[in-house]
């Protein structure tokens, strides 16, 4: 993989993660995999019942791992759902994190799904400052697409400009 095309496939937006038309999106979602608030409320209003209904034959998910589902109503053609940590100040609170990025790249390669966007896990009622978390989303996606041709392009779509401004300074940072 040629290193100079890492900077056009990561990239970072400002908007609602449901009306992305990309191969798949990914949940913040919790064990329960049952829906909740934030971004995983309005995944699942966007959706449609039909997935919720699959998410409850899925038995739950660990935090730090990644499931995947159809996306059914959404744009988006899959969902891949991973549960960040609660964040606490502890050192497993960052291996966690990277885990639920790495999980849910690897999902994305292993089912072939090209375009991939993320919303700024655990960054919301799950309480991770935006910096660190940002630090990792950046080094775990450019150093997976550094190492793999799947997913191709990677967007972190982030709710707010001053969560753009972190990803923006964070990126130019990583990738130029
Ligand atoms: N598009 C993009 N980003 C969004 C959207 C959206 N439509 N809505 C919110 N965000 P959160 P967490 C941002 O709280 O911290 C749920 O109840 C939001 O501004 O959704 O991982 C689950 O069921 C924030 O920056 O997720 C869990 O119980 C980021 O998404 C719990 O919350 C994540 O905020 C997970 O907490």
């Amino acid at each position: 993989m040629n290193p100079a095309n890492l900077k056009d496939r990561l990239e970072a937006r400002q908007g609602d993660i449901t009306g992305l038309s990309v191969d798949a999106i990914v949940n913040a979602a919790n064990t329960s995999l049952l829906g909740g608030g934030g971004v995983d409320g309005a995944i699942h209003r966007a959706a449609g019942p039909e997935l919720l209904a699959e998410c409850r034959t899925l038995g739950g998910c660990p935090t730090g791992e990644a499931r995947l589902t159809r996306g059914y109503r959404l744009p988006a053609g899959r969902v891949i759902h991973t549960v960040g940590p609660v964040y606490r100040g502890r050192p497993e609170d960052s291996r966690l994190l990277a885990s639920c990025y790495a999980c849910s790249l690897t999902l994305a390669r292993d089912h072939g799904l090209r375009t991939l966007a993320f919303p700024a896990i655990s960054c919301g009622v799950y309480g991770y400052p935006i910096d660190e978390a940002c630090k990792i989303a950046v080094d775990v996606c450019a150093g997976f697409l550094e190492a793999h041709e799947v997913p191709e392009k990677v967007i972190f779509m982030l709710f707010s400009a001053a969560h753009l401004d972190v990803y923006t300074r964070c990126l130019t940072a990583r990738v130029g």
